[in-house]
């Protein structure tokens, strides 16, 4: 039935044939990856997405709870998008968190209320690898239960020089001292081009896959993102996917791919006008129907809003992220819907529910906690 209405949905026979071979559970190449961007409607894409994403994750949309710490916004680099940091000249203007005052925020979660800690901040020259090893170990002192998924690619690249460590050391040591994953920033666009247009000054494309290889090797598992909506093109985008399903292929370390809409509030690229809400939810699809490889792709609600994250469950989105309670700022300074990114569960259940998926709530490394079966649809 469904196969039917897809083949039927499209005169186009490049994507007629795409269609077919997405039933079939083959995959496409990065050509029909691109044509899919070119010459895919919305309705077409969504029928598609769906279709993988029922196959990879039935009716279900994850969500989980954590809270997330940003230590500082102070960072050395100078990304053009970025709405948040300060540099270390005008650190004075943003925040420096102590260790007692990050450790306070967990301490406010008594033990089952959280399962997940995102520590994500700046790049502050201050804060070395010894000193976030010392933050790890104090939090799981205090809930060694907690998953700590921690530091970018790009936070990580910068302790393990200034430390002097291989990548492959530095992740074992802390691992050692308590992280559990490795969240999906810092991607950005990978082709150089671009890269350097928008992020010239921060690890490259080719330091931030090995990062993530070496992490999995160790048994790190981590996520990958992907910054659209600025200077790149489809055929950008779809490089920047064929890479991480490249080292996805050999690795099998990544657990969900997040794409992340470029916001334009007070920024060096304030000029540029934002994607629109169809071409939000055609990339999702697009990335559904290309990253065969990966089991689930994420809308970060805080960002995309959660009208159109609720929406994007029918553009092969299988993830919300999570109740975020405490501050996440690095969208709502850049100018994202969402000016207090806090979901209770009751919120985020409905949310899903609301359009026919089944919630359930997850650890990090998705196994169900609890199945919202019977939460009610509303119309
Ligand atoms: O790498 C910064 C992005 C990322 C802007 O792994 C912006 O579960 C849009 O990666 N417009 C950091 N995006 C956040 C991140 C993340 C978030 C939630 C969950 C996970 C996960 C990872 O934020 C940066 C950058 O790509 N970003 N500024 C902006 N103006
Ligand atoms: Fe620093 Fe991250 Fe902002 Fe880039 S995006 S300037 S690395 S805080």
């Amino acid at each position: 039935m469904t196969s039917d209405i897809i083949l039927k949905s499209s005169v186009d026979p490049q994507l007629k044939m795409i269609a077919q071979k997405v039933v079939n559970a083959e995959r496409i190449t990065p050509e029909e990856g691109l044509a899919l961007y070119e010459k895919g409607e919305l309705g077409f894409l969504g029928s598609l997405a769906t279709l993988v994403r029922t196959r990879k994750n039935k009716n279900f949309t994850y969500f989980n709870k954590n809270i997330h710490i940003e230590p500082t916004n102070v960072c050395i680099f100078s990304c053009r998008f970025c709405s948040y940091s300060k540099d270390y000249k005008h650190r004075e203007d943003g925040w420096e968190l102590s260790i007692d005052e990050m450790l306070d925020k967990v301490r406010a979660y008594p033990q089952g209320t959280i399962t997940e800690v995102h520590v994500v901040g700046g790049v502050h020259p201050k804060m070395d690898l010894h000193y976030f090893a010392g933050l790890l170990k104090e939090i799981k002192n205090i809930n060694p239960s907690l998953h700590i998924k921690a530091f970018t690619a790009v936070e990580l690249e910068y302790m393990f020089r200034k430390a002097k460590m291989t990548n492959a050391k530095g992740l074992q040591y802390l691992k050692e001292h308590g992280l559990d994953s490795i969240p999906g920033g810092g991607a950005e666009i990978f082709d150089e081009e671009i890269r350097n247009k928008i992020c010239a000054d921060k690890c490259n494309a080719e330091q931030w896959l090995n990062i993530h290889q070496e992490a999995h090797q160790l048994n790190i598992p981590s996520n990958a993102t992907m910054l659209y909506g600025h200077y790149e093109s489809y055929a950008h985008r779809i490089d920047h996917m064929n890479r991480l399903r490249n080292l996805q292929d050999n690795t099998k370390g990544f657990q969900t791919f997040i794409p992340l809409k470029f916001r334009n509030k007070d920024n060096e690229m304030s000029h540029l006008d934002e994607s629109t809400q169809i071409e939000d939810l055609r990339n999702y699809a697009v990335a559904r129907i290309f990253l065969d490889n990966f089991q689930h792709v994420k809308a970060y609600w805080p960002m995309i809003g959660r009208a159109t994250a609720q929406l994007a469950q029918n553009f092969g989105v299988d993830d919300m992220d999570g109740t975020i309670d405490d501050s996440t700022r690095i969208y709502t300074m850049a100018g994202s819907e969402e000016q207090n990114p806090t979901l209770s569960t009751q919120e985020l259940v409905d949310l899903i529910s609301q359009n026919g998926f089944i919630a359930v709530e997850r650890d990090t490394l998705y196994n169900h906690l609890k199945v919202y079966e019977n939460a009610s649809v509303v119309n």
